[in-house]
C-alpha cells in the first residue's frame, strides 16, 4: 500500500460523456482510478457540489454563454454550463468508481456566490475547505492527485497543495482535461514549475 494519500478529484457523472460539462474520455479513467484506490491506504474524494443558481453558471448571467469570463468580486471567473447541482444524478460519482474505501469526501463550490476549483481553497484563494487541516492532523504529507479535470480542479488543487507544503504528484493517466485554449499544457507547465511531480 502506498503511503501517499490519494485524492480523487471530481469523478462525477457531469464530467463524463453524456454529462452537462463532459470531459473527453472522462469515464475512461475509472478502471485505473479504481486500481489506485485499491493500492492506497488513504483515499479522499472531492465532489463538485453547486447550488442550482450557482454564480459560476452562465445561465445566471444574462447575455453570457458558457466558457465566457466574468469579473467576480474575487477575480475573473469562467462561466460553465449548469453542472454538478446538489442532489442530482450529474453530481453523483461515476457509478463504477469504487467509492467504498474513501475516508473523506470534500464537497466544494457549495456556496452560491463563489466557485471552488481547488480542493483546498475556494476561488478567492483565501477561504479554506478544511482539507489541509485534515491532512495535517492525520499526518498525511505526501499526496497523489488524479481525476477531472486536469486543467481546472486537479491543477488548482495540486498548486494549492504544494503552496501548503505538501509533496504532490499528479497522475496524468488517471486524469483528463477540459482544454480551453491550450489550458491543459499551460496548467501542466505551471504545476511542474511549482514543484508538482507529473507522472
Ligand atoms: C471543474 C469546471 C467547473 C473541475 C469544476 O472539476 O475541473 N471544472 N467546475
Ligand atoms: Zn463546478
Amino acid at each position: 500500500m502506498s503511503e501517499h494519500a490519494l485524492i480523487v478529484i471530481d469523478v462525477q457523472n457531469d464530467f463524463c460523456p453524456g454529462g452537462a460539462l463532459a470531459v473527453d474520455e472522462g469515464d475512461v479513467i475509472v478502471p485505473l482510478m479504481n486500481q489506485l484506490i485499491d493500492t492506497h491506504s488513504h483515499v479522499i474524494l472531492t465532489q463538485d457540489w453547486h447550488t442550482a443558481d450557482h454564480s459560476s453558471f452562465a445561465s445566471q448571467h444574462p447575455g453570457k454563454a458558457p466558457y465566457e469570463t466574468v469579473e467576480a468580486e474575487y477575480g475573473p471567473q469562467t462561466l460553465w454550463p449548469d453542472h454538478c447541482v446538489q442532489g442530482t444524478k450529474g453530481a453523483e460519482f461515476h457509478p463504477d468508481l469504487n467509492v467504498t474505501p474513501a475516508e473523506l469526501i470534500i464537497r466544494k463550490g457549495f456556496r452560491q456566490a463563489i466557485d471552488s476549483y481547488s480542493a483546498f481553497f475556494e476561488n478567492d484563494h483565501t477561504t479554506p475547505t478544511g482539507l489541509a487541516g485534515y491532512l495535517r492532523e492525520r499526518g498525511l504529507s505526501k499526496l497523489r492527485l488524479a481525476g477531472l479535470a486536469t486543467d481546472f480542479c486537479v491543477a488548482y488543487s495540486a498548486l494549492d497543495a504544494v503552496a501548503q507544503g505538501f509533496s504532490v504528484e499528479v497522475v496524468l493517466a488517471a486524469s483528463r482535461g477540459i482544454d480551453l485554449d491550450g489550458s491543459v499544457d499551460a496548467m501542466i507547465g505551471r504545476m511542474r514549475e511549482a514543484g508538482v511531480v507529473i507522472r
